[in-house]
């Protein structure tokens, strides 16, 4: 009996269900390099660089361990290009009974794997991933019969079920949530540690220059490449997270610094994504800083929930309302995403900022996803399939699971406030507390009307009158629909008039 084990790009972790009982003198381990997974979308060069160099690397350790591993390199002669061809063209060139592989993350990728069984007429096993630390039955079962879900709650089930930093049924000290605390506001002089960094090697340059050669029209920069691509220097990452920045985290996790792309942030999510870090044993070592003192409750407890609770809650919902979701478009928002998403100048300094930070490394932090490029997609009206598809290109650590409720449910409200409760709309005094993006801006943040003012403010509350009939009836909007009723007519045709110009100009192509 030989069994075929295909190994995905995003499952790099030898505790990977997939592996649990493989027969090292017998099974073959299968892990390909497929040009459709790398052309579906447009992925920036050094996502696709990352991810091959991470699964040569694994393969490598694969090998040392005795597996009997089969690699399909991208410019492989044979290569078939795609998960389908290359387990079929394996069980055709070997005698294979049987198939088995850990779920795939995204909904593509397992709806064709569940057709594999009838096309190759070799059983296949699909095992659950057990990676993510809520299944989907549970998932399913907390939603239950609500109409509107929190996360809040779903992290309290999730702490408790975890015993993290938990008493009993209470958290051990203090609140669940630090969330009000975690809001400072970027002071002069911050110390800001480095990321992690290392320099390519052998495997690392040789995937470099294959990107380079075969997707030179990708977006972003290829160079320079500092991620870790091996589990130990993964592991690395992580303890050099909890060493230097985990007890910043909390204070610092909404502030934006010009030319500071990192903050005390984690950049961990490439690794935790395709399976080099395990999600629980960064919470765990998070938690074992706040019980050393290395590192203080709201710091700890906010890195904790991302993990735990926005992570698997995102994930959650994925399932739940896919494929429906990727469909999504509750304020019928169908403006074309403009250029200077692509690096097109603009005079807007935190987009130009935040798109320029998006090319070079392939990340950017939460608050500049959400508070200055999904804030912008979301007031502009910027058509849903676009915005999807932009960041599903441009960040290291995108997979559909994950970006598509982030995108979709958390910075359009296409999904109708189904995983959120309230647009994330803000004008430019959120962005100019929170940053020091508006001292080197063209327009004046302190303006509301008029060319010189900063867009954001005016397109706010466009946003909001362009959509009352969707969004006036919502709770948490009540009060700022009220502070709409009172502004007179001129500043209504005030806003209305700036917004029409404004995106007229972005509609062409001008630069705004
Ligand atoms: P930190 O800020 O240090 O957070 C720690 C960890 O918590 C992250 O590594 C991640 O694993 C988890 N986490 C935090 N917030 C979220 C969240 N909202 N959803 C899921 N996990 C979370 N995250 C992705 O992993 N892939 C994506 O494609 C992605 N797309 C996003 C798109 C938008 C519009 C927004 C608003 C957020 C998106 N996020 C995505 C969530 C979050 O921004 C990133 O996980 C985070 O910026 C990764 O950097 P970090 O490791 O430094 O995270
Ligand atoms: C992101 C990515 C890319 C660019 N290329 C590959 C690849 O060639 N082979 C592979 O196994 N995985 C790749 N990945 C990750 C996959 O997209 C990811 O494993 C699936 O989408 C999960 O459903
Ligand atoms: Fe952004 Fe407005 Fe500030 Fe300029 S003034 S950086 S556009 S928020």
């Amino acid at each position: 009996m030989t069994t075929l084990r295909l190994i995905l790009g995003d499952q790099l972790n030898l505790k990977i269900s997939s592996l649990s009982d493989c027969n090292k003198d017998k099974d073959i381990i299968l892990m390909c390099e497929v040009w459709d997974e790398a052309t579906y979308v447009r992925h920036h060069k050094k996502k696709i660089a990352f991810i091959f160099s991470a699964m040569r690397h694994f393969a490598e350790e694969l090998k040392k361990q005795g597996y009997n591993i089969h690699y399909t390199k991208l410019d492989g002669e044979e290569n078939t290009g795609s998960f389908c061809g290359e387990v079929k063209r394996t069980i055709e060139a070997h005698t294979i009974d049987s198939v088995i592989v850990t779920e795939a993350s995204e909904y593509r990728v397992l709806k064709s794997m569940r057709s594999w069984n009838r096309e190759f007429g070799v059983p296949i096993e699909i095992r659950p991933d057990d990676r993510f630390l809520c299944t989907h039955d549970e998932f399913q079962s907390w939603v239950g019969g609500r109409k509107q879900l929190r996360m809040e709650y779903f992290y309290r089930k999730m702490r408790k079920k975890h015993n993290i930093i938990m008493d009993g049924e209470k958290p051990e000290v203090g609140q669940w949530n630090y969330d009000n605390e975690n809001r400072k506001p970027p002071k002069e002089g911050l110390h800001l540690p480095q990321t992690y960094m290392l320099d390519p090697d052998d495997i690392t340059r040789e995937v470099m220059d294959l990107v380079a050669d075969r997707f030179p029209n990708h977006f972003g920069d290829l160079e320079p490449f500092h991620f870790a691509v091996t589990r130990d220097q993964a592991l690395q990452a992580l303890n050099q997270f909890i060493r230097e920045r985990l007890m910043n985290f909390g204070d610092y996790q909404d502030a934006m610094v010009q030319g500071e792309p990192w903050m005390y942030h984690a950049h961990l999510s490439f690794y935790i994504n395709c399976g080099l870090l395990l999600p629980l044993e960064c919470v765990e070592a998070a938690e074992n800083a706040y019980h050393d003192d290395k590192a203080p409750l709201n710091a700890v407890e906010g890195f904790i929930r991302q993990i735990i609770g926005w992570r698997e809650y995102v994930r959650g919902i994925y399932w739940l309302r896919m494929p429906a979701y990727e469909r999504e478009n509750f304020l019928e928002a169908n403006r074309a995403l403009p250029e200077l998403f692509w690096g097109e100048k603009t005079q807007m300094n935190c987009l130009s900022q935040c798109v320029k930070e998006t090319k070079e490394n392939a990340y950017a932090h939460h608050i500049q996803r959400l508070m200055v490029l999904g804030n912008f997609a979301l007031i502009a009206g910027l058509s849903p399939e676009e915005v999807n598809e932009w960041y599903m290109i441009v960040y290291a650590d995108a997979y559909q699971w994950v970006e598509l409720p982030n995108v979709t449910g958390m910075i359009l409200f296409a999904d109708g406030g189904y995983l959120g409760s309230k647009p994330y709309a803000a004008s430019g005094a959120y962005i100019n507390k929170m940053s020091n993006y508006c001292k080197g801006c063209k327009y004046k943040v302190t303006k509301k009307n008029g060319p010189e003012a900063c867009p954001f403010n005016y397109l706010y509350w466009d946003f909001l009158i362009r959509n009352e009939d969707k969004l006036s009836k919502n709770n948490r909007l009540g009060m700022i629909y009220k502070t709409l009723e009172r502004f007179d007519e001129n500043k209504v045709s005030a806003i209305k008039e700036d917004s029409r110009r404004f995106l007229k100009a972005l509609d062409h192509g001008e630069k705004v």
